[in-house]
């Protein structure tokens, strides 16, 4: 058996790993480690405790995480603040998790040279142009725009440090806009979705053309397995299932899939610093480790979706008013 540290297993991309891992990849004992924010909800690995280990603890507890690196083989690291709206109103949180969190990750990777996957995200990036035909690369400069976004850039660039430094065994993957079942209701999808559920309107930020490049969760989660079989150390790998819509167009999907009138959503302040256009181009994942993504058709992702918070009201309901309140002091 392998033993496999998940940080932020917990979380939304992390707990469905932790699920996908169990079913597809028996090899591996799994350890979660997580902060339990209020984006992280043991709930999410209720049906599998029996059959992994979870620490409640935060990833910059250096001696904590000392203990844990130390004991294990493999560490696949999702642990982060992750919404650019809550970076908006107080950086800190991000500042610590996503960047002193991921120092004290690789100090203990150094010390105990051990494997290290760091999942990271598209907006590192910064924006395109809505008729910019270049997506994303590997070579593409850094040029994030939120709090959120250039945390997650500084912590990719300590794990690039170390790996050039140190000579740290280690992969990045920096994967597109996530949808699927347990993601916070503060995100865009499950927004929607709970919005319709709980007899509210969608809400839009300024215009909608704001284009995202929608994977489903166990896609990108079956890419890392992929990174982490057949990866090469010191690389860095874009993950993306060619899913790009814009916002408007997402809106007006769910409206029609739940029955409703495609018209019938309100416009809200806009993000302040919005990105207008995310897209990737996976071509270096798909040729060099031969991966291919198996939801290829958004809407079918997005009736499975809808289908899951239907059926999973008490996951979200009854922190839905809470949200919603804080999104209300913003005009959005
Ligand atoms: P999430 O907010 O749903 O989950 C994050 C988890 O990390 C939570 O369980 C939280 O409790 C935990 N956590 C936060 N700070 C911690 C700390 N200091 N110590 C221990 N645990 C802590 O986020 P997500 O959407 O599942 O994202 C997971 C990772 O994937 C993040 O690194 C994010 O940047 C990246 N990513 C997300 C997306 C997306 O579309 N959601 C896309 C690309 C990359
Ligand atoms: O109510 C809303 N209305 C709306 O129009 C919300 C919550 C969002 N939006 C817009 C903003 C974005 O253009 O929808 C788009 C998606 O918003 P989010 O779900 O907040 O995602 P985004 O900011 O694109 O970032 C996501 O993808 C990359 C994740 O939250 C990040 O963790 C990941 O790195």
């Amino acid at each position: 058996m392998t033993k496999m540290l998940v940080t932020g297993g917990a979380g939304f991309i992390g707990a469905n790993f932790v699920h996908y891992t169990l079913q597809n990849y028996p090899q591996y004992e799994v350890t979660v480690i997580d902060k339990l924010t209020y984006a992280g909800n043991p709930d999410n690995l209720a049906s599998v405790l029996d059959k992994i280990e979870f620490v409640t603890g935060d990833i910059s507890d250096r001696e904590l995480i000392d203990k844990l690196v130390s004991e294990t083989d493999i560490i696949v690291h999702f642990a982060a603040e992750s919404h650019n709206d809550n970076s908006l109103s107080d950086p800190w949180p991000f500042v610590h998790s996503n960047l002193v969190g991921t120092a004290s990750i690789l100090e203990a990777v150094r010390k105990h040279n051990k494997r290290l996957h760091h999942v990271s995200t598209d907006e590192v990036y910064g924006d395109l142009e809505l008729d910019d035909p270049a997506k994303f690369t590997p070579e593409t400069p850094y040029k994030p725009s939120s709090p959120y976004s250039s945390t997650k850039a500084g912590s990719d660039l300590l794990v690039r440090a170390w790996v050039r430094s140190f000579g740290i065994h280690a992969t990045i993957s920096n994967c597109s806009n996530n949808y699927g079942p347990y993601q916070h209701i503060e995100k865009f999808i499950p927004r929607q979705i709970t919005n319709i559920l709980s007899g509210t309107k969608p809400k839009l930020y300024g215009t909608g053309e704001n284009v995202r490049d929608w994977i489903h969760v166990d896609d990108h989660n079956n890419a890392v397995h992929y990174i982490i079989e057949k990866g090469r150390s010191g690389e860095t790998y874009l993950i993306g299932a060619d899913g790009e819509e814009n916002n408007k167009y997402i809106i007006e999907t769910i409206l029609e899939l739940m029955g409703k009138d495609k018209t019938d959503y309100e416009h809200v302040n806009d993000r302040p610093g919005h990105d207008l256009r995310y897209a990737i181009d996976a071509t270096k994942l798909r040729e060099e480790l031969g991966w291919v993504p198996k939801y290829t058709n958004l809407r079918e992702g997005l009736q499975a979706t809808i289908d899951w918070y239907t059926a999973n009201r008490s996951w979200w309901e009854a922190e839905k008013a809470k949200v919603e309140a804080a999104y209300a002091e913003k005009g959005q």
